[in-house]
């Protein structure tokens, strides 16, 4: 008896993506975005198959994702944001609201839509999850992006 395991796979990256950005919080989201492009290129996705959508900030993020997803025209969604806790709890509702509008988007089309959406205590923390010593989470967010692609692939095809 063996086990049968079905996982995306990077070595033949494909596929559509459109990348949803935040501009609030923007110097960090830049360099989420500038990780996620060069994830992306790095396997060999062109820059003809990347489009950039950008909104205010993340609260509007589920509803771009969500007008994308309808035009099928993408293969995979990575949103990408910043949201920094504050002194007051406007922090608790725009990152509710975004994670669960992104996931509910990626259920009801079946579009393939990755989180990308820090959600951090300070700047400091943020700063480190844009391309310092916790890494990049917008490279993070393309791989997942990339590795969902290929999986839908295999489970559809
Ligand atoms: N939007 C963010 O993307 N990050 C934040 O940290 C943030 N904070 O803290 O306020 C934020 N607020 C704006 C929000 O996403 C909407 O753009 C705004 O409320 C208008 O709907």
């Amino acid at each position: 008896m063996s086990i049968t395991t079905i996982e995306g796979q990077f070595n033949d990256a494909q596929g559509q993506y459109a990348i949803v950005v935040a501009r609030f919080n923007s110097f960090v989201v830049e360099s989420l975005l500038e990780g996620a492009i060069d994830a992306l290129k790095r396997h060999g996705i062109s820059e003809e198959s990347i489009r950039v959508v950008r909104v205010p900030g993340a609260f509007e993020v589920p509803l771009a994702v969500q007008k994308l997803a309808a035009q099928k025209k993408d293969d995979a969604i990575i949103a990408l944001g910043a949201v920094i806790r504050g002194g007051t709890p406007h922090f608790d509702y725009v990152c509710a609201e975004s994670a669960k509008g992104i996931g509910h988007v990626s259920l009801e089309t079946g579009v393939p839509v990755v989180n990308g959406i820090l959600t951090v205590n300070s700047i400091e923390q943020a700063i480190e999850r844009s391309g310092t010593k916790a890494g990049n989470k917008g490279a993070e967010a393309a791989l997942a992006a990339i590795e969902m692609v290929s999986l839908l692939r295999q489970l559809e095809g």
